[in-house]
């Protein structure tokens, strides 16, 4: 059998501002959370910061030949707010958007589609020190005029729009209470209700986001949120084991509180009983805020939790992962394939969203790379980590679900947050002390399915 995608199949690759560009001084941008949370002792391994990255800021032309080298059609990347506007708000820095100007062109020049993300987890550190950024409701009006200003200033030729990645990680990660290791801010709040009142501001920044997008788009372009909720994945497919994993759907992870108000304009009733007193204050007219119409759901998925039917009271049971699993190189991430497909199914079935477009705006994972004395990297662990995702998104779409594109992280070895540079998520070997990129044989195979439009 061979395991080709429809001709209409998005192959693409994705990266994020912080984690790649470095030059955070460079033409007026200012500092962003990260900046201030990587320079604290003890927040970062091994001390770590984004300040020199893959120096993509100055390379990005070497970079685009990279994309053009793999043969790929769709460039995921993030635009960072302290660029536009150093200050949070206010006064635009000109020289900050040419940056994505010139980046833009590039890629169109390659014939490859810029998806612009507009917030990818680096928010100005002056709205932190202004108003405590995600812990206040002006975040979101801020959100919504710096949008404005993107999209007025690229959508000439931009026409794909993510508003913000993740919500989960940079609120409940950046304010929870004991997260380890943290994200910037890496702000403790003093009570799990401040800490979905966190995540409730970045769903209303999401919902402004939307309005202002299309508000300033001089054409017409698709919008979509990118969410990486936990899928729950019925351990044998039978019809109890698939309702249970349809019930749990709603309370891991933060699923009922984010992507349950995204897009169906409610918080999982599930979720708001468990939380009883904790909830986060929802002002009238919120909920329509949130809900705005989607072209398209982008899903970031690295792993999942497998559930069964169970007589406990809720009916379920979730499976803790035994010593031994199969994991790469991060503590959560256990390879579990069927997340990807039962993900998709998920936001057709149990939110109900039979036509809403999915595409996997993030899969990847880390390994232990090496260089070999041939200067090659033989990462045959990713390829076939990537491979066995790759089947449930072909299964996926041989069985009708709207699934669009694949998104690969990541295109080069990054900043991956509060690991610094010791965990490698790339299909191209960054050796830092050079700069040099080096494709690893992922690349070479990816860009073979690539070409073929199949797995291989
Ligand atoms: C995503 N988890 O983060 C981000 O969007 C990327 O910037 C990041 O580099 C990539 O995945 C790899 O980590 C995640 O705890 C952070 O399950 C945490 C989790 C998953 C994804």
């Amino acid at each position: 059998m061979t395991y080709s995608f429809p001709p209409t199949f998005q192959w693409g690759t994705a990266t994020a501002a912080y984690q790649i560009e470095g030059a955070i001084q460079a033409d007026g941008r200012a500092p962003s959370v990260w900046d201030t949370f990587s320079t604290q002792a003890g927040t970062v391994l091994n001390g770590d910061t984004g300040a020199i990255a893959c120096d993509h800021y100055h390379r990005y032309r070497d970079d685009i030949q990279l994309l053009a080298d793999l043969g790929i059609q769709h460039y995921r990347f993030s635009v960072a707010w302290p660029r536009i506007l150093p200050q949070g708000s206010g006064a635009v820095n000109s020289a900050g958007l040419a940056f994505y100007d010139k980046l833009v062109d590039g890629l169109l020049a390659q014939g490859i589609t810029p998806h612009v993300t507009l917030f990818h987890w680096d928010s100005p550190q002056a709205l932190e020190d202004r108003y405590g950024s995600w812990r206040s409701r002006e975040m979101a009006k801020d959100f919504a005029d710096y949008a404005t200003v993107v999209v007025k200033a690229l959508g000439d030729r931009v026409t794909h729009w993510m508003t913000l990645n993740e919500i989960f990680c940079f609120t409940h990660l950046g304010y929870g209470v004991n997260q380890i290791p943290p994200h910037a801010p890496g702000t403790v709040v003093s009570s799990l209700k401040d800490v979905w009142q966190t995540s409730h501001h970045a769903l209303l920044a999401h919902g402004l986001g939307c309005q202002a997008i299309r508000a300033a788009s001089p054409q017409t372009c698709t919008v979509s949120l990118v969410d990486n909720f936990l899928a729950t994945i019925p351990t044998v497919e039978t019809p109890e084991n698939i309702a249970a994993a349809q019930t749990a759907f709603h309370t891991v992870g933060t699923n009922g509180g984010i992507i349950f108000p995204a897009l169906t304009g409610e918080y999982s009733p599930a979720l708001l009983e468990q939380l009883g007193d904790q909830a986060p204050d929802i002002a009238p007219g919120d909920l329509d805020t949130i809900r705005q119409p989607l072209d398209a759901l982008g899903f970031n998925v690295y792993s999942g939790v497998y559930v069964r039917a169970a007589e406990t009271p809720l009916g379920y049971e979730i499976l803790p992962f035994p010593k031994g699993y199969p994991r790469l190189h991060m503590p959560w991430l256990h390879v579990v394939p069927e997340s990807l497909y039962w993900g998709v199914r998920h936001v057709s079935t149990t939110l109900n969203q039979p036509q809403m477009p999915v595409f996997i705006s993030e899969n990847g994972c880390a390994a232990q790379d090496e260089l070999t004395q041939q200067s090659e990297v033989l990462d045959l662990d990713r390829i076939h980590y990537l491979r066995q995702y790759l089947h449930a998104a072909h299964r996926a779409v041989v069985e009708g679900y709207p699934l669009q594109g694949y998104f690969l992280w990541s295109l080069m070895d990054n900043f991956e947050w509060a690991y610094g540079y010791d965990r490698r998520f790339g299909i191209t070997y960054i050796d830092y002390p050079t700069q040099q990129r080096i494709p690893k044989a992922s690349f070479y195979w990816y860009k073979q399915c690539i070409a073929a439009n199949q797995i291989l």
